[in-house]
């Protein structure tokens, strides 16, 4: 409340001033100093002169911006696809940089050529059909090709033939967690419904599904190099989106349906690593962090764990407070490795199996605490028995 009182005083304040110099420049009646509302040539020249300092800030920070950040955008793909889709971006980065380059250099140009001078008068016309065409059919042409291409993209990335061999992974979203499930040996995800989701089962699967039998539920994403690995998404509460990066990878997640997405990993999580760019990203990343750290470690604070780079699913949807934590790390292995890692798992009917077993011992436990609790009791009740019996004897 104050705040907004200082805020309205401030702006009468101003409000006065500025009528107090109104005032007093009505006062000097006389005196030679231009007052003209209306623009002089001296006033369009300088406002010539500006306009063309912006044009020359405008091309100065989009050259500097594109050396200084450039290096930041997500650098070789690991995904087949992966080209496919930075091609048809960095087509689209190049026009855009071309247009913007030759059309603001004209925009400025022309305003500052026809800048308005005393003895120039502006031509009229109605209008031009031959410049009406040209603007019309240069840009229809080029957006339709981008268009097309855009779309030849999308049906190559988004078909999946349903002969191929591929392995079928469900992506299971909720505030604010990615799980996992593979299909197992039969290479089917058994049905799945919310309503079904109780202890351990947290994807809501149909265990009476033959085909959910062997299927295996996961924190952590691992995927094997070379082969198509076709993904499912279902969310649980609100809309979510599966985003990959290094794979070019993004699907939204819908409550109440079963969205999908299918690529090729090419390369391991440690080939990644060992990729020149890549190593001195995390290079550098470390060397900011150890900077960091002795400045924490005199603080009296902890200093940071150094950074290995691995590849992520995250939740490119803001879905509610701690949607910047919404994360599954994902492992791309040998094709050796990922067999190895997923024969070690075990299946969620064991994992509920396991689950009931641990609970009826529990269950057990509690039945012998009662009957111990009735024996003492027994026991109590025999002994006043006795005394009382003893008493009425004497
Ligand atoms: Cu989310």
């Amino acid at each position: 409340m104050t705040s907004l009182l200082v805020i309205i005083v401030l702006v009468l304040l101003a409000v006065a001033l500025w009528q107090l110099t109104k005032i007093f420049d009505l006062t000097q009646v006389g005196s030679s100093s231009d007052d003209s509302q209306v623009a002089s040539d001296n006033d369009n020249n300088i406002q010539g002169y500006i306009m063309f300092g912006f044009l020359a800030f405008i091309y100065i920070f989009t050259i500097y911006g594109l050396l200084k950040w450039g290096g930041l955008a997500l650098h070789t793909p690991a995904s087949e696809h992966g080209l496919l889709v930075d091609n048809l971006m960095n087509i689209t980065w190049v026009l855009i940089f071309v247009v913007q380059f030759i059309t603001q250099g004209l925009l400025y140009w022309f305003s500052f050529k026809n800048r308005g001078h005393k003895d120039k008068k502006a031509l009229f016309f109605a209008d031009s059909n031959k410049l009406e065409a040209i603007w019309s059919i240069i840009p229809s042409v080029v957006l339709a090709c981008l268009i097309l291409y855009g779309l030849y993209a999308w049906n190559n990335i988004m078909f999946v033939d349903k002969d191929e061999d591929v392995i079928e992974i469900e992506l299971y979203a909720q505030q604010f967690k990615w799980t996992a499930r593979y299909a197992g040996q039969d290479n089917v995800l058994g049905k799945a419904n919310v309503r079904l989701i109780e202890g351990v089962n947290t994807l809501g699967v149909d265990m009476s599904d033959p085909n959910a039998q062997d299927d295996i539920v996961v924190s952590e994403l691992h995927i094997p190099k070379g082969k198509k690995v076709h993904f499912k998404m279902r969310s649980q509460d609100v809309l979510h989106s599966a985003y990959m990066p290094h794979f070019r990878a993004q699907m939204n997640c819908v409550p109440g349906m079963v969205t999908e997405f299918a690529f090729i990993p090419t390369y391991t999580t440690s080939e990644y690593r060992e990729l020149p760019f890549m190593v001195e990203k995390i290079a550098n990343i470390n060397k900011l962090r150890a900077e960091k750290s002795v400045e924490l470690v005199a603080k009296g604070g902890t200093a940071l764990d150094p950074y290995t780079f691995d590849y992520l699913l995250l939740c490119n949807k803001i879905c509610g407070a701690s949607h910047y934590n919404m994360q599954m790390k994902v492992v791309v292995d040998t094709p050796e490795d990922y067999k190895k890692w997923l024969s070690e798992k075990t299946t969620l009917a064991q994992d509920i199996k396991a689950a009931a077993a641990a609970k009826a011992p529990a269950e057990g436990a509690k039945t012998t605490t009662d009957s111990t609790a009735k024996d003492t009791v027994k026991a109590v009740i025999d002994t006043v028995k006795a005394v009382v019996a003893k008493v009425a004897m004497k």
